[in-house]
């Protein structure tokens, strides 16, 4: 197996590219698939400040990783989700990355900084933990973004991932999730523009990536994830994917580029109707957002607010939205 660039050993084969890379190439390559979803979707801007979403898994930490050697300003928000020993070890990977990189990571944690956590959020709502794992990621990237005058959010969903949610939203035509289920959602009426840099790259190659550029990722999955149906969507696609190469590729880009528009109407009327939350000043359809409504019912409490400029942090992490610090 030579590599297509230098024709030296290589390391990988990218099947869907019928391509195989060296580390350096392999290493170029994802630069270079970063670099073009970035300019393809008007992603991030020259100077725009990001907050990216950092779960300490290997995705974010890649995406966190590549940006910074692309030369975007990328600070890196964790969320401690108090879910056991796998967010106790994830935080730790994600502080051990910026350390080492001397990039900046903001934290938030759940149960110290709210008063609740995911698992006690899903018993309280009585609904799967995703979904109030989802709320409250959602809405604290929104604020801290805003609190740091970040321009843009950027997650670490990769084209399996991707690929993955748009099945799953075709086999029940969830019109409303199509429509917004886009690599960049438009800043507005309050919300940080976000943005999915890692669309044209796979899991495995984002694995691959890790391992090569010496990131240390929290291997483990959520446990919470367990028999969820976006896992047996992927294993759906990747029994597809092994005998046709390329067709995650095709059936993502091909909605993007055929389909993808047809549900756009909606967003536009649901954004129309916003107001800001009472409690946090979130924009929200209602008096309270869903958040505040949802750290009520878990038992917990918002914090006091003491005008703190996150954007000031240099190096060392920081505490969002708390007057004092543990
Ligand atoms: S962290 Fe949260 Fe995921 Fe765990 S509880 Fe579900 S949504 S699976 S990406
Ligand atoms: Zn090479
Ligand atoms: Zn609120």
């Amino acid at each position: 197996m030579k590599c297509r660039v230098c024709r030296g050993p290589a390391i990988i084969d990218v099947r869907r590219h019928n391509a195989n890379f060296c580390v350096e190439h392999f290493i170029e390559q994802c630069e270079r698939q970063v670099t073009k979803a970035i300019d393809a979707f008007s992603m991030i801007a020259p100077g725009e400040r990001v907050l990216v979403a950092v779960s300490g898994g290997k995705d974010s930490l890649a995406l966190w990783d590549l940006l910074h050697r692309l030369g975007h300003h990328a600070e890196g928000l964790y969320l401690g989700l108090g879910i056991g020993e796998y967010s106790d070890e994830s935080g730790v990977y994600a502080r051990d990355f910026a350390a080492a990189r001397g990039l900046v990571l903001h934290e938030v944690d759940l149960r110290r900084d709210y008063g609740y956590d995911v698992p006690r959020a899903a018993a309280a709502t009585r609904r799967v933990p995703c979904s109030a794992c989802g709320l409250s990621k959602r809405h604290l990237f929104d604020e801290v973004a805003r609190q740091g005058n970040f321009d843009v959010v950027a997650t670490g969903h990769n084209l399996d991932d991707e690929a993955a949610v748009l099945f799953g939203n075709v086999l029940r035509w969830q019109t409303e999730y199509l429509a917004r289920q886009m690599p960049v959602l438009p800043a507005g009426n309050g919300f940080p523009r976000k943005v999915k840099p890692l669309v044209r790259l796979s899991e495995r190659e984002m694995a691959a990536y890790c391992i090569v550029t010496g990131i240390d990722y929290q291997v483990e999955e959520c446990p919470m994830a367990a028999g969820n149906s976006h896992l047996g969507y992927k294993e759906a696609l990747n029994s597809i994917e092994e005998r046709s190469p390329g067709t995650k590729h095709d059936f993502y880009f091909g909605f993007l580029d055929r389909a993808a528009e047809a549900f756009r109407e909606g967003l536009a009327q649901d954004a129309a109707a916003l107001s800001s939350c009472r409690d946090c000043g979130a924009p929200t359809p209602s008096d309270r957002c869903a958040f505040c409504r949802l750290v009520e019912r878990s038992g917990g409490r918002l914090p006091e607010h003491d005008g703190h400029d996150p954007a000031t942090a240099t190096g060392t992490p920081v505490i969002l939205g708390r007057r004092e610090r543990p």
